[in-house]
């Protein structure tokens, strides 16, 4: 077979590069094409497996987000630009001097999720076998180490089953803790695909709240949070009670069936009821579907493991899987959908403080020993290390002296967020290699270290489906920005070990494909031992490969899934059931902080909004940070709509924009986890997240927090669109966002302040001299201002008593129109447009930026598909992520007219 080159030279002449998308767990396939004039665009690959072509609002604005604006290019001590000599010779003596003199727990590295394979076997070489501890961590610890405890307990190792193939072939699809439709949108769009197809095809969302998901829901179960494991233990029984285990299955293949299935026995329907909060009838519903329905896939994701029970609702899920014998066929068997772009890949690698390398366990001397005679080192760390919260503990008091943090932002996603900067600021020493300077992490870092970016680094990453793709360089490497492996290998020289000199990552790549097939003989799932004597030329050739590979011995075609026919990776190849007890309910209703916090994504940002918040499209979707709650919770604590509102617990306190809306439960309060302090005064979520985490994996409970609200009264709303970043140091709260020609940004005032057009001309950096049209009301408080540069608009600025009446879209469309017409100025004034300019209302569809209110004109003029909206606007043309949002519209509109 002939090499497959990958990067080539398209007919206009342009390079065109195939790569991975950096952000979710899909791992769809990229192409990046670079134009002669260094201009990039970006296209979904039609050959790779995971999307065929697809790609979501994220992936399609990629380019949006590889410019050089706040990269970190050079190394700096103590935020003085220095050489990489300087700098590495320092993280090496320091680590060494912390290590001679407390030991080398004294020491950690706090990873990600989204380094790539390569980073990530060097970090954890590095660490466990030449340190000699197991103190490195990573932020897959918040993200699915219940899934990782949960696999280990039920298959003896931590697989992934089946394929995103399963998704379309099943008949039920059962989605509980996900929302697919923004977390993993194309996956999503195949499913969706697979439903139209198949509209006997059911689909059941489990999710406390109504999300986009539910949009191709049969059934919505708005579950109680955390009533998960009494809902699968209840399906456990009721399988058990209507016949319908695979009792042959269960005899050979498991152990524990009789015990897992007494524990579940113990709760009777109307406990589940009161512990679910979902009818009987929902629940028996749901349970005749899963009953009747043999080809089920259970697609599970943070609303199951990020909570203090994580790891037994993974194995609630499992056990009905295994009671039932679906597992590993066509269609059928759980389904842990991985988030970040290379999770997989981390658990590959053993990246977790309590695992070894190549799905080997630390806990086991005959495998520490295995992997110290592969390394060859001198030594190999003896138990497990700190998980993430404990680790921050031990950074908090002293215990952890040097910590090196790569490829994550704690300071915004760990819990306790403001403990956790606290003892960030404490540490002695800190290296933080990230791609951004000035990050709420990077900002406490006594060495910061410049890391190649996406379309920079090279290596390769594991999806959710064990596919590994390559991600591939199309960039030059800006100032002196270098890979993580390199900064870390470099270290590790420096300190004086030996085996860390690799030129290339292709060689890591072989490196650790060899380590996975070492004496292995079938005794563990992964292993691609294939691909040990890769070279650099086949490797940069390398397609997508799903392990277990297609290469490796013995492969046959049903080896694609994983046990259909047993073989679990426990000493006797034997499954276990777990015999699981419902969690105590809690009730803290009474309290002094009775609601109940929900955090999780929004669909066209990522995580702490580095890379997303560069996008002026993908910012326009949500440009602020909000709180969801239901109506009768904002009636009782006299919260309006668009009104500012401040949650806290007794960690901390944030102030947001009030969203209501009956798609959330009552009780409950969602909020984003994005917004960090770049982009809004105090919106750090996991502020108030206590670090609370499940007993067997060490993830903390994100989703399930109590929490008090009030509304912020008497407070002064403003609205500002600028040319020029703003400062709003004063304000009681803000929230900016990029938009097409500078920023719009949210703000709030305690009290007025003396002079507004001196107010505006500092936080607008608008040069002295140009003076504002517009009013001051001191009567009302109503303020309008707008400030121009000859015919351009630098800053325009609304405030009023109550949330401010300011048609956003357009507002925001001024910053780009000209304005040589004196009366347009004017009607930048008014704050909406004139008769002949029309609103496009807030922006749904963001890759062709199609506002609301030309969907809703659509809609009036006989649009009631989502097909036919598309055809008259083109939104949810190009990526289709807001094809729920517009079904949602037409649903709104319609039920409207009905009324
Ligand atoms: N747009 C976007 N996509 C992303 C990411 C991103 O930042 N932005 N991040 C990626 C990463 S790293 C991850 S881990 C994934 C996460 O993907 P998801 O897990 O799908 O996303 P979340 O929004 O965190 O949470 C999912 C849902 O769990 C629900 N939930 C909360 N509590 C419970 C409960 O007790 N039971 C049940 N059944 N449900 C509950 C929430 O209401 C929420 O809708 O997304 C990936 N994809
Ligand atoms: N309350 C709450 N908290 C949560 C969650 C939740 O649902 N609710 N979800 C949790 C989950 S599932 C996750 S995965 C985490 C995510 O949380 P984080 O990992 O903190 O999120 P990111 O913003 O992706 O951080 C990545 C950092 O790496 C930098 N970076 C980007 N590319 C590179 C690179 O190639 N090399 C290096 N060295 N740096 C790079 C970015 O600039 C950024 O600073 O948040 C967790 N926290
Ligand atoms: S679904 Fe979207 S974010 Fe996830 S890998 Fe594909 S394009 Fe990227
Ligand atoms: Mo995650």
């Amino acid at each position: 077979m002939a090499p497959i080159v990958s990067t080539t030279l398209s007919p206009t002449g342009s390079k065109e590069t195939k790569t991975t998308c950096p952000y979710c767990g899909v791992g769809c396939g990229v192409i990046a094409n670079v134009s002669d004039n260094g201009a990039v665009t970006i296209k979904g690959d039609p050959e790779h497996p995971a999307n065929l072509g697809r790609l979501c609002s994220k992936g399609s604005a990629l380019a949006e987000t590889i410019d050089l604006d706040g990269r970190v290019l050079f190394p700096q001590i103590a935020g003085q630009k220095t050489g990489w000599d300087e700098a590495l010779d320092l993280v090496a003596q320091t680590f060494s001097a912390v290590i001679a003199e407390h030991g080398p727990d004294a020491v950690a590295f706090y990873v990600s999720g989204q380094l790539l394979t390569e980073d990530y076997y060097v970090a954890n070489k590095l660490m466990k076998g030449f340190i000699g501890s197991a103190n490195i961590d990573t932020n897959s610890r918040l993200c699915m180490s219940s899934s990782v405890a949960g696999h280990r307990r039920a298959f003896g190792s931590d697989t992934v089953p089946g394929s995103y193939e399963d998704i379309e072939l099943a008949d039920l699809v059962v989605l509980t803790g996900s929302n697919l439709a923004w977390c993993h949108p194309v996956i999503y769009q195949r499913l969706a695909a697979a439903k139209a197809a198949r509209p006997q095809m059911k689909v059941v969302v489990i999710d406390p709240r109504r999300t986009m998901t539910c949009d191709i829901a049969d059934l919505h179960l708005a579950i109680r949070p955390d009533g998960d494991v009494a809902l699968f233990m209840g399906l456990l029984a009721h399988l058990a009670a209507s016949n319908s285990i695979d009792h042959a299955f269960v005899s050979v293949h498991t152990a524990g069936y009789e015990e897992a299935l007494q524990a579940a026995a113990q709760l009777p329907l109307p406990d589940i009821a009161a512990r679910t909060g979902l009818s009987e009838s929902e629940l028996v519903a749901f349970y005749r579907l899963f009953e009747t329905t043999r080809k089920v896939v259970t697609c599970y994701s943070q609303g199951v493991s990020q909570s203090s029970s994580g790891t037994d609702k993974v194995n609630a899920i499992l056990n009905c899987h295994l009671a039932t014998g679906r597992i590993g066929r066509p269609g059928m068997g759980p389904f842990s959908l991985t988030g970040q772009p290379n999770a997989m890949g981390g658990r590959e690698v053993g990246g977790l403080s309590n695992m070894l390398a190549a799905h080997m366990a630390i806990e086991s001397a005959e495998d520490r020993d295995r992997v110290q005679r592969f390394w060859q080192s001198p030594m190999i760390a003896a138990r497990p290390g700190l998980k993430a919260v404990d680790m921050f503990r031990a950074v908090a008091d002293g215990r952890v002296k040097a910590l090196w943090i790569m490829a994550t932002n704690p300071v915004v996603s760990m819990p306790d967020a403001d403990a956790v900067e606290a003892a960030i600021r404490a540490c002695p020493f800190v290296v933080v290699s990230d791609v951004l300077q000035d990050t709420d992490t990077t900002r406490h870092a006594h060495v910061l270290l410049p890391s190649l970016g996406w379309g920079e680094k090279a290596g390769t990453v594991t999806n959710s489906e064990r596919r590994i793709s390559r991600q591939r360089d199309f960039l030059d490497h800006p100032g002196d920005a270098k890979a993580d492996w390199w900064q870390m290998a470099e270290v590790a020289r420096r300190m004086g070990f030996s085996g860390f000199d690799y030129r290339h990552p292709s060689e890591i790549f072989a490196e650790h494909a060899a380590l996975s097939a070492f004496e292995n003989e079938g005794r563990r799932d992964f292993d691609i031992g294939a691909y040990q004597n890769i070279d650099e030329r086949t490797y940069q050739a390398l397609r997508p490969f799903q392990w277990p590979t297609a290469l490796t011995k013995n492969y046959k075609e049903d080896s694609k899934r994983f046990f259909a026919k047993g073989d679990f990776y426990h000493p006797d190849r034997k499954a276990r059931f777990v015999a699981i007890k419902a969690p105590a309910v809690t009730d803290h209703t009474c309290s002094a902080y009775p609601l109940t916090l929900n955090t999780g994504r929004v669909r066209d940002h990522w995580h702490t909004m580095t890379r997303t918040g560069k996008s002026d499209r993908l910012s326009a979707h949500i440009a602020e940070p909000f709180a969801e709650i239901h109506p009768s919770d904002a009636a009782a604590l006299g919260i309006q709509d668009a009104a500012l509102v401040e949650l806290a617990s007794p960690h901390g306190k944030v102030i947001l924009r009030a969203l209501i809306t009956p798609r959330q439960a009552r009780g409950n309060i969602f909020v984003p986890m994005h917004w960090n302090d770049q982009f809004a005064s105090r919106a750090r979520i996991d502020a108030l997240v206590p670090p609370v985490t499940d007993p067997v994996s060490g993830q903390p409970a994100s989703k399930n927090v109590p929490v008090a609200a009030s509304g912020l009264n008497g407070a002064l709303y403003g609205f500002a669109v600028t040319s020029a970043m703003p400062d709003f140091r004063g304000a009681l709260y803000w929230a900016r966002a990029r938009a097409p020609g500078g920023w719009r940004s949210e703000i709030a005032f305690s009290e007025p302040v003396g002079d507004w057009a001196e107010w505006c001309h500092v936080a607008f950096n608008i040069p002295v001299g140009i003076e504002p049209l517009g009013y001051i009301d001191r009567q009302d408080g109503d303020v309008r201002l707008a400030f121009f540069d000859g015919e351009r608009l630098l800053a325009a600025f609304f405030l009023s008593r109550g949330p401010v009446g300011v048609a956003r879209d357009w507002a925001v469309a001024q910053l780009t129109a000209s304005h040589a017409d004196v009366r347009r100025r004017f009607g930048v004034i008014a704050g909406r447009p004139g008769a002949d300019q029309p609103d496009p209302g807030a922006t749904i569809c963001t890759c062709l930026s199609v506002g609301i209110n030309h969907i809703i004109a659509a809609i009036r003029g006989g649009a009631s598909s989502v097909e036919a909206v598309s055809h008259m606007t083109n939104a949810g043309t190009n990526c289709g992520s807001c094809r729920a949002e517009i079904r949602g519209i037409i649903d709104g509109c319609l039920a409207t007219a009905a009324e």
